[in-house]
C-alpha cells in the first residue's frame, strides 16, 4: 500500500485514501484547521485550564500565574464541549465532518471530547484501542485527532500500529510499568516487528483520523520546553446504538443519547438527547478499567 494515499490532499478525500483508511486503519489530513482556527482553540484551551468555562472538580487556584504555568498543572479534560462554546463548535467542523463522511457513514454523531495539555515532562498513554473504553461494537468508531501544537516523537506524538485494527476484536490488556506511559496497563505490542510501529508526526492544523480498534499510543514528553496540545474528538455511525455506561459512572445503558448528531440522519432521533456526562479532568496515573 502506498503510504502517500494515507495523506489526504488539500482536493478532499480520493478513493485511494479510503482504501487506504479501511486497510491501514488511519489517515492523515495536513492542514486542515487554518491558523486562527488553531489560535483560537489554543487560547480557548487556556480559558478552559484558567476556570473560565467553569469549575471542574479538582481545578486549582491559578490566580496571577501564566498560561504555560497553569498549563503544566494539568494534563488533559474530558469532555471539554460540556462548557466550552468553542470546542462544542469544532466538533462539527466542516473539514472534518466531510472526511468522516467519507470514510466512516454521511450520517454520523460524535459522542466523546479529550483536549490534551501534555506538557514538558508529562506521561503518554499506552497502547490501547479506543473501542475497548467507547464500545460502539460496529467498527464505526473513528478519532479525529486535532494537532494544536506540533505533534514531535520528542514532544510525544502518537504512535499507531497501522492495519492493527483488521482482526477487529479487542486485544488483551496486561500490566504495564512503563514510565513513559501514565497507564499502569497496556496492550502487549512486542509481537510486532520494529518497523511496524509508525510514528505519527504532524504539524499543527492537521487532523489523524483513525479507526477504534487501530492501537495507538503516545510516549513521555521529553522536551522542558514544549507543549503537545490536542482535541480528540470521537464519533461513529450515527445508525448504530451506543451501549456505554462510562465504567459504571452512568447506568448501564444499551444506547447512550448523550450525543451530538453532526451529519446527515440520526434514526434515533426520537429517543431525543440526553446530558448526561459531566467534563472531569484526566488524573495523572490512568487505573481505567484495570482488571488484572
Ligand atoms: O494524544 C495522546 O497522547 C493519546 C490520545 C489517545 O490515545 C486517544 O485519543 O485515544
Amino acid at each position: 500500500m502506498n503510504t502517500a494515499h494515507g495523506t489526504v490532499a488539500p482536493e478532499g478525500v480520493s478513493g485511494e485514501n479510503i482504501a487506504f483508511y479501511r486497510e491501514q486503519g488511519y489517515l492523515v489530513a495536513p492542514g486542515l484547521f487554518a491558523d486562527e482556527e488553531i489560535a483560537a482553540l489554543k487560547k480557548e484551551t487556556v480559558e478552559i485550564f484558567r476556570g473560565n468555562r467553569g469549575h471542574v472538580e479538582g481545578m486549582l487556584d491559578v490566580e496571577g500565574l501564566p498560561d504555560e504555568e497553569v498549563l503544566k498543572k494539568y494534563v488533559a479534560i474530558h469532555f471539554p464541549n460540556k462548557i466550552s462554546p468553542t470546542i462544542h463548535a469544532y466538533l462539527s467542523h466542516p473539514a472534518v465532518v466531510k472526511i468522516l463522511t467519507r470514510i466512516v457513514s454521511p450520517n454520523l454523531k460524535c459522542m466523546q471530547s479529550m483536549l490534551f495539555v501534555k506538557g514538558p515532562g508529562k506521561a503518554g498513554q499506552s497502547w490501547h484501542q479506543d473501542e475497548y473504553y467507547i464500545p460502539t461494537r460496529d467498527r464505526s468508531l473513528v478519532g479525529a485527532w486535532i494537532a494544536i501544537d506540533d505533534a514531535t516523537i520528542g514532544n510525544g506524538c502518537l504512535w499507531i500500529i497501522p492495519g492493527s485494527h483488521q482482526p477487529g476484536y479487542l486485544f488483551r490488556r496486561v500490566a504495564s510499568s512503563s514510565t513513559e506511559y501514565a497507564d499502569v496497563d497496556t496492550v502487549d505490542v512486542s509481537g510486532y516487528a520494529k518497523e511496524a510501529v509508525i510514528p505519527v508526526e504532524v504539524k499543527r492544523g492537521s487532523v489523524v483520523f483513525f479507526n477504534g480498534y487501530t492501537l495507538h499510543s503516545s510516549l513521555r514528553n521529553k522536551t522542558t520546553d514544549n507543549f503537545r496540545t490536542a482535541l480528540v474528538n470521537h464519533y461513529m455511525s450515527a445508525e448504530s446504538m451506543l451501549p456505554w455506561d462510562q465504567d459504571g459512572k452512568l447506568e448501564p445503558t444499551e444506547d447512550l443519547r448523550d450525543i451530538v448528531p453532526v451529519a446527515g440522519v440520526d434514526p434515533y432521533a426520537w429517543k431525543g438527547i440526553v446530558d448526561l456526562n459531566r467534563p472531569y479532568l484526566r488524573p495523572e496515573i490512568l487505573k481505567i478499567k484495570t482488571d488484572l
